[in-house]
């Protein structure tokens, strides 16, 4: 008899991992997709049952969990993103790659299927194109979050071609979504300038009004995900991670689409340290490997993405 998927979604209260544990259960169902986050269950919603609180360090539990529930697919999103990991280097370090060794050398163990990963436009670094970086772009990377980035898309690489584990990857862009709060990003103020707008706020932007980043909505970015983890196997070229690309746009872009919904919304421009974080990323990615090998299309574009998310959060506040 087929047996049937059992998901496990890694880091599910995090920005993509809430957004992702709702798309699989639409398209799976709410009993195949476990969602598991370091959060006590007493601080979830209810949204997320069922849920196991796991701190994905602790493999033994991470193990009993896969053995268990008899896990096919896992996704792992936990993660300390790059402003948080310039400012606690280790522990980034620490959880960034010793729970994807955890996850790729389990999920061997146990025979799951397919293991998502997420890695970023991070793993590009000063030297690497500013604008449409290619896929093999040079990856020199001067921030821990896209040295642990990098150093994880070669893992997946290797568990590939050394024990055949079905692991995908994408290089996700600076990602805005409407359902969880800004995570220690330094994309995050393309979150955090909506939450401003819908209060009436003056919004301090971390970074300078000319820093162009790749970006993309949540609901593209989760589409892409589902997109990449449905195609054949042998249709993907690349087992490193894809580069993922929509938008590019810069704060003073995305202040100005916001104003014309928003009239008399106020922006002040204060950069701190991770402007200098922004400027050794590239400006925008060319994603078209990503395009030939699976069909990757991008639906949303700023004006569509900032109309959206003001009503979302209006509705939502
Ligand atoms: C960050 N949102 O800002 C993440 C992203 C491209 C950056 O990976 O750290």
């Amino acid at each position: 008899m087929k047996q049937t998927e059992k998901m496990l979604v890694i880091g599910a209260c995090g920005q993509i991992g809430r957004e992702l544990t709702v798309a699989l259960r639409k398209q799976f169902s709410r009993h195949c997709v476990i969602a598991a986050d370091i959060q006590p269950e007493d601080k979830i919603d209810l949204e997320i049952y069922p849920y196991k609180q796991l701190n994905v360090l602790d493999k033994e539990k991470l193990e009993a969990l896969i053995m268990e529930e008899k896990i096919t697919q896992i996704y792992h999103l936990a993660a300390m993103l790059s402003a948080n990991a310039e400012l606690n280097p280790q522990a980034a370090w620490r959880l960034n790659m010793d729970s994807l060794l955890s996850v790729l050398d389990l999920s061997v163990k146990y025979r799951v299927k397919k293991v998502f990963w997420p890695s970023s436009i991070a793993v590009f670094g000063p030297d690497s194109p500013k604008k449409n970086c290619p896929q093999q772009g040079i990856t020199e990377p001067a921030t821990i979050y896209g040295i642990s980035k990098a150093a994880g898309e070669y893992w997946c690489k290797y568990y590939f071609e050394k024990y055949g584990l079905d692991v995908r990857s994408l290089r996700y862009p600076g990602l805005i979504g409407y359902t969880a709060a800004p995570g220690g990003g330094t994309t995050d103020y393309a979150v955090d300038i909506f939450h401003h707008a819908i209060k009436g706020e003056t919004f301090t932007c971390f970074l300078k009004e000319d820093t162009a980043l790749p970006m993309m909505y949540m609901h593209d970015a989760i589409r892409a995900t589902l997109e990449l983890m449905d195609a054949s196997g042998d249709q993907l070229q690349v087992r490193t991670s894809y580069n993922l690309g929509a938008l590019s746009f810069t704060p003073k872009e995305i202040y100005e689409e916001i104003e014309k919904e928003v009239p008399g919304f106020m922006i002040h421009y204060a950069s701190d340290f991770r402007q200098q974080i922004a400027e050794s990323w590239p400006q925008s990615v060319d994603d078209s490997q990503a395009t030939k090998d699976w069909c990757w299309q991008p639906a949303y574009d700023l004006k569509r993405m900032v109309s959206e998310m003001l009503s979302k959060l209006s509705i939502l506040s």
